[in-house]
């Protein structure tokens, strides 16, 4: 089984926040690679990792970084394969050096940027792209879509159950 999206992040102290895509896919049985490489610490690693993912049968790469995040920019730059960025929270700017750094980019070579800590976003929006071709896939996002409504119905049937005098049913 070969990995259909590679999950990269700036480093090991990103992993909290990059878990959810990890969590997600292995929940949807997607074949998945998680590896750490620094735009910054190894720029020449991240190159050959950008040049080579297509062949290696990656599909979309998604990318998550803090700080002065050059990480899915460099990327994207450097592949034909859609890039999902994710901006880290964890400095002193509180995630939106990273937004800027992510989202920023020049026309030409876009990185589709997901909210501050938006792991999980980034693995649904990669399935979704998978799902474009491949219909059992596409079955069940659509199914995992369903059990999202199923989720606000069973809410306001809890919160019908409140008790509050001024409360109208
Ligand atoms: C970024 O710098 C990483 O993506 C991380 O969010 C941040 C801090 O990295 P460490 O100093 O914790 O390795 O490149």
């Amino acid at each position: 089984m070969s990995p259909l999206v590679s999950i990269i992040m700036g480093s090991t102290s990103d992993l909290p926040v990059m878990e959810k895509a990890c969590q997600f896919f292995e929940e949807m049985e997607i074949p998945f690679e998680v590896n750490a490489l620094s735009a910054h610490r190894t720029p020449a690693e991240v190159s050959d990792f950008a040049r080579n993912a297509q062949q290696r049968g990656i599909r979309v790469i998604i990318a998550g970084a803090g700080m002065a995040a050059a990480l899915p920019g460099v990327i994207a730059a450097e592949t034909p394969l859609p890039v999902i960025g994710v901006p880290i929270k964890g400095s002193v700017l509180e995630g939106l050096d990273a937004t800027f750094a992510i989202m920023q980019m020049p026309p030409g070579i876009p990185v589709a940027t997901v909210a501050i800590n938006g792991a999980q976003n980034a693995a649904i929006l990669a399935m979704q792209m998978l799902a474009l071709a491949d219909d059992s896939l596409m079955q069940k996002f659509v199914a995992y879509k369903a059990g999202l409504k199923q989720k606000i119905v069973k809410a306001n049937q809890d919160l019908s159950q409140l008790q509050y005098r001024f409360k109208v049913h």
